[in-house]
Order: C-alpha cells, then sequence, then structure tokens
C-alpha cells in the first residue's frame, strides 16, 4: 500500500499501515490532520482525502480502512467556515468539494470512522458515510448548520433520517442540538462506544476481523446491505439473491464450503 498524501504540501490526510500482534493485515488507517481547526474538513483536506481513499480502494492489499481524527478532542468539527465563508452558490456548485462524501459511501472496501470528541456538520456526515462507527464515550455529534445559516450539504438530512428517522432528525437539524454517545448509539447511529482511548484499537481490531474474511464476500454483503438503504424490498431482495447466485463459482465460495466440511481453517486467496 503506498502513502497516497500529497508530500509536495502539507499533508492533510495521512495513510498508515497500522503494526499489530498478530499482524493487522490489509488494514489501512486514515488520519484527519488539522488538529489546529479540530480537523475541520478545508477543501485540500477533502481532495487529498479522497485521492487517499481512492487509491486504497484500488489496492488489492487494502481490505478495511479505518478513518479518524489526529486528536482527541475532534473527529472533524465540520467543513471549514473561514472557507465556507468566501464561498458563493456558483462556487460550491461548481467544484462541489463535498461530493467526496458520496465517494466515500461509494467505497467498495469496508469503512470504519473512529470518531473521539467532535464531530459535527460535514464530520458527522463523514462518520455517517462510513459503513461502521466506533465512537467513543467523549463523542458529540451533531448538524449545527442551521445555526450558522445554512443545512447539512452532505448526508446529515438524509443519513440522519434514515438512521434515526424523521422526527429526530428533525429535531437535531432544526435545533442543531449536538448529542452524546449513549443517545447517538441508541438512535443506532454508531456500531459501538468504548472508552475514548479505546475507539482507534477497537476500530483496528474491528477492520482485522473483516479483512481476514474473503474479500468478495464482504463487498457483495456491504453492497446488498447498502442496497436495502436505497431500494424498495423486492427490489433490494433480488439485488441480494443476485450478489449470493454470483458467489457460486469463485475460488472462496468453494475453499470455504470445502474447509467446513473438511473440518479445517479456510484459506483465502483474496480474488477480486
Ligand atoms: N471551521 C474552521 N475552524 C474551526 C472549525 C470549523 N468548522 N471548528 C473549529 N475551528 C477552529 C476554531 O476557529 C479555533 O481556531 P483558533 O484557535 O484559530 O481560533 C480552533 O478550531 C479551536 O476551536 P474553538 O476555540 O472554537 O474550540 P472550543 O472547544 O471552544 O469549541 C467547537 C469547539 C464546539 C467544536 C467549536 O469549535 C465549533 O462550534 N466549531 C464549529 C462547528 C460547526 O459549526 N461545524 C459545522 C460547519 S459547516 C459544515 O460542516 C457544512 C457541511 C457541508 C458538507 C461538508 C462535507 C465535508
Amino acid at each position: 500500500m503506498t502513502d497516497t498524501t500529497d508530500g509536495s504540501d502539507r499533508d492533510l490526510v495521512q495513510v498508515e499501515i497500522p503494526a499489530g500482534d498478530p499482524p493487522r493485515d490489509g488494514v489501512a488507517l486514515v488520519t484527519l490532520r488539522r488538529p489546529e481547526a479540530l480537523n475541520a474538513l478545508s477543501f485540500d483536506l477533502l481532495v487529498q482525502l479522497d485521492a487517499a481513499l481512492a487509491a486504497l480502494d484500488d489496492d488489492a492489499v487494502c481490505r478495511a480502512i479505518v478513518i479518524t481524527g489526529s486528536r482527541t478532542r475532534a473527529f472533524a468539527a465540520g467543513a471549514d467556515i473561514r472557507e465556507l465563508s468566501a464561498s458563493t452558490t456558483a462556487s460550491l456548485h461548481d467544484a462541489d468539494p463535498f461530493a467526496v462524501i458520496d465517494r466515500v459511501a461509494r467505497l467498495q472496501t469496508p469503512t470504519i470512522a473512529a470518531v473521539r470528541g467532535y464531530a459535527l456538520g460535514g464530520g458527522a456526515e463523514l462518520a455517517m458515510a462510513c459503513d461502521m462507527v466506533v465512537a467513543g464515550d467523549d463523542l458529540q455529534l451533531g448538524q449545527p448548520e442551521v445555526s450558522i445559516g445554512v443545512i447539512p450539504g452532505a448526508g446529515g438530512t438524509q443519513r440522519l433520517t434514515r438512521a434515526a428517522g424523521r422526527a429526530r432528525a428533525m429535531e437535531l437539524v432544526l435545533t442543531g442540538r449536538r448529542i452524546d454517545a449513549e443517545e447517538a448509539s441508541r438512535l443506532g447511529l454508531v456500531t459501538a462506544v468504548v472508552g475514548a482511548n479505546e475507539v482507534v484499537p477497537w476500530a483496528l481490531e474491528l477492520a482485522s476481523r473483516i479483512a481476514a474474511m474473503p474479500v468478495l464476500a464482504v463487498r457483495a454483503a456491504k453492497a446488498a446491505i447498502n442496497a436495502a438503504q436505497e431500494l424498495p424490498l423486492e427490489a433490494g431482495l433480488r439485488f441480494e439473491r443476485d450478489r449470493f447466485e454470483g458467489l457460486f463459482g469463485t475460488g472462496d465460495q468453494r475453499e470455504g464450503m470445502a474447509a467446513f466440511l473438511e473440518k479445517r481453517p479456510a484459506v483465502w486467496h483474496d480474488e477480486r
């Protein structure tokens, strides 16, 4: 795996292959690095994040991605308000800097947001675009955009509503109220709540367990679960059945079933 951050400027996004015992094969750790601004998602940071994630998604070695913030008290405090304050309808429409969040949701590789402290505005939207969220017990998640005269622009009205329901999404978005880890868990926004210092190790462990699974089956399962968010039930069931049937004849399907019948551990071949 290659470090894809742009060395010519400041690296606002760091890509690491974290060590582990046993080794965390196939896991990448992506860190947002603007600590002085609570990792606010500047346009440059978003470009670097986009490039880093696209490269990881293309990398056959990478089978799970953890995204976290460089600073213990924030995952990301939203889009960069200084930059936004100088933006116009036309400049945002033309550059579409926040489309990266849509691309995060479309990555084939499973993604886990490891979230400590503030996840606000675009930070909450980035976390919700990931497949799973491991939250610290210090989580403060919210969509405060209305309080600065705009609305969420990268999924905050859509993903939050799908996860938490319309009535709660209305209350949270229209008031900008922040919720803690316990409430986020109750609303189905997070996969697990752990001690703040355990967030990254816990997310890496989860990523390692996913990375140890056969890659085609993992990707098909991810695609099918995501289809449940978008398709009517009948179409979703058809999508699931097609993906299920499509896995028959792959080496990993043959190996997985043979290993079960022969009572031995499976050896995956990382087909893609
Ligand atoms: N943009 C720019 N700078 C920020 C941001 C931000 N979003 N958040 C914090 N900072 C900066 C502060 O300006 C400050 O810098 P400095 O030291 O130079 O003054 C530094 O980070 C530390 O922040 P505070 O001093 O404010 O720290 P506090 O502990 O007092 O407060 C808060 C922490 C509560 C997180 C507070 O900083 C805050 O309210 N931040 C703004 C949160 C917000 O409104 N976020 C939404 C932004 S709009 C948005 O996200 C639109 C989404 C569009 C799609 C985006 C997809 C990526």
